[in-house]
């Protein structure tokens, strides 16, 4: 039976966002600082020196921006709880005042029928637990299920769905190895605690969220969609064995097969002797999980060359492969468009991975929109993404993939890292100077697809 371009029945479509990236209130209510603040406040880290101080100023225009979210249909939300809002320090007592805030959120959510999706940790850090060593220390892995617990004790009536990390990729290995994010420290040993520690807190935390009633738990990962680039190579196919462990299967087995691969321990060993690995943290990580949550921007090309110096220091001990340059159309970050590359890793995952439910978290673009004479956002470069990887799923619900769900990123323009605001992913338009949001072509377009819960033939 072909489903031809409708999606499943009661297929999720929503949007995504951060605390940081978004709420600005830096110092607002009792929040402490985070290893964000710290980041983008050292001088050369950031482009033009942007912080998050103000961003989207979200967390004093919520009503507003819960109201846009609705008038385009979206029947879910994805958000990130700021754990410094909730422990300016990181550990002991709970600020209520930050807690309120999010209760307000939710509130406003489900009052205009858009079910939360909470993210725990979308990067955001406190500082004083960065002081203490950040990921790299074990006792980071406790707090944060403690930090866990106390939100769900204040949300867990209204919120049913709750993922504990996004992207530990990026928090290991951008964080501590290559050190072009927050904290910005460059050791690959680092970095390999640092994922250790992350997956420990994950196998924590969703004990803990399990414990006190979660309907569902789950994570987010970004897995590197890896492609050969000679798919009749031996030495491509034994380059993307080592990247795939590195980037993917470090995090999938432990979480959802029981634990490290064999090679990829053996990897890890020529940076560290693993001594963060304790007895029994392998059974507390592969706690078992309802969702799995999937970013998807783009592929990566890798062949196997002797003398290739590897992808640089966010991919350790990767020496002798080389990475291709992006080819092909681009988006704005310079990252290559191709929707194939979703239904490639998607299958994977499906295969690899069988029993666990697969939403996309996070899948857009950046592109540089700017709003037009008549005030509209003509964004049909980004329309064409969305449009492409939108299908790329489809064809992987079709050969019998499970998901459930897709979330645009992102919901508006944001402070995207490592590139301040100069990146728009949004498909609302703000200006920064103002404030003002303006949907753009593709959230007009979006909610056109949310409405036929498929997509134009
Ligand atoms: C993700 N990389 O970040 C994050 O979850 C979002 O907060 C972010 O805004 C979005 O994707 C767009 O960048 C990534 O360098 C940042 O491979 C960098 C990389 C991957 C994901």
């Amino acid at each position: 039976m072909t489903v031809g371009l409708r999606f499943p029945d009661g297929f999720v479509w929503g949007a995504a966002t951060a605390a940081y990236q978004i709420e600005g209130a830096a110092r607002d209510d009792g929040r402490g600082p985070s290893i964000w603040d710290t980041f983008s406040r050292t001088p050369g880290k950031v482009y033009a020196g942007h912080t998050g101080d103000v961003a989207c100023d979200h967390y004093h225009r919520y009503p507003d921006d819960v109201r846009l979210m609705s008038d385009l249909g979206l029947r879910a939300y994805r958000f990130s709880i700021s754990w410094p809002r909730l422990q300016p320090d990181g550990s002991g007592p709970v600020n209520p005042r930050g807690l309120d805030f999010y209760d307000r959120l939710v509130d406003e959510l489900i009052g205009r029928g858009i079910d939360p999706i909470v993210t725990l940790y979308h990067w955001d850090l406190p500082q004083s637990l960065e002081d203490r060593g950040g990921w790299t220390h074990r006792d980071t892995a406790s707090w944060f299920a403690e930090y866990a617990a106390a939100a769900y004790t204040r949300l867990g009536d209204r919120v049913a769905t709750w993922t504990t990390l996004n992207e530990p990729w990026c928090s290991a290995y951008l964080g501590y190895a290559s050190g072009v994010h927050a904290p910005g420290r460059q050791d690959p040993a680092a970095a390999f605690a640092a994922v250790h520690h992350l997956l420990l807190g994950h196998g924590l935390a969703a004990r803990a969220l399990r414990a006190a009633g979660a309907e569902k738990v789950g994570i987010t990962l970004n897995p590197v969609a890896v492609l050969p680039a000679d798919p009749e190579s031996e030495a491509d196919a034994e380059a993307v064995r080592v990247v795939d462990g590195l980037a993917n299967r470090i995090f999938f087995d432990p979480i959802l097969a029981g634990g490290y691969p064999a090679d990829v321990l053996e990897h890890m060993r020529r940076f560290s002797d693993l001594a963060f690995l304790q007895d029994g943290d392998e059974k507390v990580i592969a706690a078992a999980i309802d969702l799995l949550g999937i970013n998807y921007y783009s592929p990566t090309y890798v062949a196997g060359r002797p003398g290739a110096p590897g992808g640089g220091a966010a991919h350790p001990g990767t020496e002798g492969i080389l990475f291709l340059p992006p080819a092909g159309p681009l988006t704005d970050m310079g990252w290559q468009i191709e929707p194939a590359g979703l239904t490639a890793l998607l299958e994977r995952i499906g295969r690899d991975y069988p029993t666990t439910p697969l939403y996309i978290t996070e899948n857009g673009a950046a592109f540089d929109d700017k709003p037009g004479a008549d005030g509209q956002v003509a964004d049909a470069d980004r329309i064409a993404y969305l449009d492409g990887h939108l299908r790329a799923v489809l064809t992987a619900i079709e050969r019998g993939v499970d998901v459930r769900g897709y979330l645009v990123w992102s919901l508006m323009d944001n402070f995207e890292w490592a590139e301040g605001y100069r990146k728009r992913f949004g498909i609302i338009h703000v200006d920064y100077q103002t404030q003002r949001r303006t949907p753009k072509d593709s959230a007009l377009w979006y909610r056109d697809v949310i409405t036929r819960n498929g997509l134009p033939s």
